[in-house]
This record gives C-alpha cells, sequence and structure tokens, in this order.
C-alpha cells in the first residue's frame, strides 16, 4: 500500500500536492498577486510579504479543505497560518535561491511551508530543488552571502551531496507541503519569462513561539 501523506513526509520532508488549484483558479491569484505589487508600486522581482492580509481571495486559498486536510494529517489538529509570501522572479532574474533550511530564519516551534506554482516551473525558470530526508537533521548555515541576493544564512553549494538533489518541477497549481529543515534552492530563471510561487507558512497552534513580526495577521485554521 502507497504511503500516506502523513508517512510520505516523516520519511522525506514533504509531499506533493498536484493540482491543488485549476488553472482558472491559480490565474486569479496570480492576477491578484499583480495587483497588490502593482498598488504597492513593486516593480522589480523579489519577495513580498503579506498577500493574505490584503486579499480575502489569498485567505481563501490558504484554506483550501484539500490543503488544510494534509496539513492536520502532518501537523496534528491545532494549526495555524502564520502569513504568505510572493516570490516574484520575472525576466530578469536570472539567479536562484541558495541552498538553505527555512528554520535558521526563525528558530521556535518547527514550520510547515508550502511551495505554491503561480507559474509553470522547471529547471530552466527555477524550479524547487531539495535533498529528501535531510528535514532530520540540522545543518550550520556559514555560506559567504556577500553577492547581496538576500538569504544570509545559506550553505556552501560544496556541502551538498549532489547526487541527493531532486529537481521539483512543477505545474501551476501545484503545491510543495515541506518541513522548515528541509533542504532546498532554486534553479536560476534562465528561461525570460516569469517564475512565480506563493509560499505559505503554517505551525502546530500547541507549540509555542514568540511573537514573530512577520506574522502578525496569524488565525487558526
Ligand atoms: O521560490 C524560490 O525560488 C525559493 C524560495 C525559498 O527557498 C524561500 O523563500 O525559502
Amino acid at each position: 500500500m502507497a504511503d500516506s501523506i502523513k508517512e510520505q513526509f516523516e520519511k522525506q520532508g514533504y509531499v506533493i500536492l498536484k493540482e491543488l488549484y485549476t488553472i482558472e483558479e491559480t490565474k486569479k491569484l496570480k492576477e491578484e498577486a499583480a495587483a497588490i505589487l502593482s498598488k504597492h508600486e513593486v516593480d522589480k522581482s523579489g519577495v513580498f510579504l503579506g498577500l493574505t492580509p490584503e486579499s480575502t481571495l489569498f485567505k481563501e486559498a490558504a484554506v483550501t479543505p484539500r490543503l488544510t486536510n494534509a496539513l492536520k494529517e502532518i501537523i496534528g489538529h491545532s494549526v495555524v497560518f502564520l502569513n504568505d509570501k510572493l516570490v516574484f522572479k520575472n525576466a530578469s532574474t536570472d539567479f536562484g535561491s541558495p541552498w538553505h533550511q527555512d528554520y535558521s530564519y526563525w528558530h521556535g516551534s518547527h514550520k510547515y511551508s508550502v511551495w505554491i506554482a503561480l507559474d509553470d516551473a522547471d529547471r530552466k525558470n527555477g524550479c524547487l530543488k531539495i535533498v529528501p530526508g535531510s528535514h532530520l537533521s540540522t545543518v550550520n548555515h556559514d555560506g559567504n552571502a556577500s553577492d547581496n541576493l538576500g538569504f544570509t544564512n545559506r550553505l556552501d553549494e560544496k556541502e551538498i551531496d549532489q547526487s541527493q538533489v531532486v529537481d521539483l518541477p512543477a505545474s501551476k497549481g501545484d503545491a510543495i507541503v515541506f518541513h522548515d529543515l528541509l533542504l532546498h534552492a532554486s534553479y536560476p530563471n534562465t528561461s525570460g519569462a516569469d517564475r512565480w510561487a506563493l509560499i505559505s507558512t503554517y505551525k502546530d497552534g500547541t507549540q509555542p513561539d514568540p511573537d514573530y513580526p512577520w506574522a502578525k495577521a496569524a488565525f487558526a485554521l
């Protein structure tokens, strides 16, 4: 019998929810995200934190039943949505995100992020790559971050065993739920087209945490 979502997550540190949103729903999310960027006069690629506090469409997307059922199976009955962010790489973005574990940025209880493709993503435009099973240990983030590309906590590429790396190409509307110790990075976008992704972060509501400034609009599911 195939592993359950919880078993897959516990072994690999991630699960893929194919077609979590339809093409039409994903198109609406991308249009809404573009409207929010435009309202804030953001015109170059990067990261925009906090779509759900501005838009009921994103709030509805964050609580879509197939996703919340999967999260409850993985996390338990008490799940809290913390925040979401848009990682919007446009044609001019030719750098990938370096290898890291998200936990190095927030500490506290473990968190669970959902990476949602708003565009089809592959090796040419910056899909995610991960090391399955790497969520079982914490590693040092002492890589050189002097390139001004953010990600101040990162690993040196040569610390990654390339034979263990798995690419996670995704179609629009697919979602990847991953543990905050899963080692991940993304390829540069060399396609000349957009690669936009939405990342929503959740936690176990029974676990204490500091009052994160980035999660002011948190709510329990
Ligand atoms: O979507 C990407 O390029 C990766 C983003 C990422 O790893 C992160 O924000 O933690």
